[in-house]
């Protein structure tokens, strides 16, 4: 779970400061410090900035969360399987979720679709829909956890994204891949994930094509991770070295996001 869950905006005050950063921790992180008050040395260290008078809440929180996505990313096991479901456990009907109402989700033109490709590969060629349903597909039943208080089993087919990847020559050393989205979501994950066996471009919901709702023409599924970093209604995405945010990491999620 995120150490850092909340996004605070405050004005330095050195007390209310360190009591705002206790309450954000997590119960096994909390548990871990015990009753006494963070103090502000132990702040610097968790948060891998220095801790000074002139430091804002909001600065040091942020500070913890990107020190919180470090851990997390040396704790992910990028062989380990996120759990899979069988088709009577799927949940009908499987909720939407957007940052708008449903009918106001883009619908986005198959037949002139071109998913783009930047950064760091040596392919730049985009793909039309034809050329991408022409690749390998896999089929999972998974888990779905949004921070909102919900979690929901759905089934989506498409292709490994690991398999994607390289045949475009994506530098698989980069630590980033970015993905932009026609409703302007948009989001990243570490390379890590990103090679992960489960972590699939998905263009199918229960067997038929993606529903504009859940992302038509394809979302970016990931069993591993929170429901914000899954994407949908992708159009572009690069491979960088350069840290690219995400729209509700820039508001305050924890990027890595783990779930
Ligand atoms: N393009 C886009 N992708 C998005 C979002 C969004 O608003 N736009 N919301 C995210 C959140 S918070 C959740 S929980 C899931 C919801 O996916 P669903 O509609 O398939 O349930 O999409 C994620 N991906
Ligand atoms: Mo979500």
């Amino acid at each position: 779970m995120p150490i850092y869950r909340r996004k605070i905006v405050r004005p330095f005050d050195r007390e209310a400061l360190l009591k705002e950063a206790h309450q954000s921790l997590d119960a096994s992180a909390r548990r871990r410090f015990g009753k006494q008050l963070l103090s502000l040395g132990a702040l610097s260290l968790l948060s891998g900035c220095d801790v000074t008078d002139s430091k804002s809440a909001q600065d040091i929180l942020q500070g913890m969360s990107r020190w919180n996505d470090r851990v997390q990313l040396w704790l992910f096991d990028p062989t380990r399987l996120a759990p899979t479901y069988t088709e009577a456990q799927m949940t009908h009907p499987f909720p939407f979720n957007a940052y708008y109402p449903e009918d106001q989700t883009p619908v986005i033109d198959g037949s002139t679709y071109k998913l783009q490709v930047g950064g760091l590969v040596r392919d730049k060629r985009s793909w039309s829909l034809p050329q991408l349903y022409a690749l390998p597909q896999v089929d999972q039943i998974t888990r779905h956890i949004c921070v909102e208080g919900w979690s929901a089993i759905g089934r989506w087919g498409g292709t490994p994204f690991h398999i994607f990847l390289k045949l475009i020559g994506a530098d698989l050393s980069a630590k980033y891949v970015a993905f932009q989205c026609e409703d302007n979501y948009y989001e990243s994950i570490d390379m890590q994930t990103a090679l992960h066996p489960q972590t699939i471009m998905a263009f199918t919901y229960n067997g038929k094509t993606l529903p504009v709702k859940f992302g038509y023409p394809m979302k970016l599924r990931m069993p591993t991770k929170l429901g914000y970093k899954n994407p949908k209604l992708i159009t572009a995405m690069q491979i960088t070295n350069k840290y690219p945010g995400g729209y509700w990491d820039d508001q305050g999620y924890n990027w890595f996001g783990g779930s």
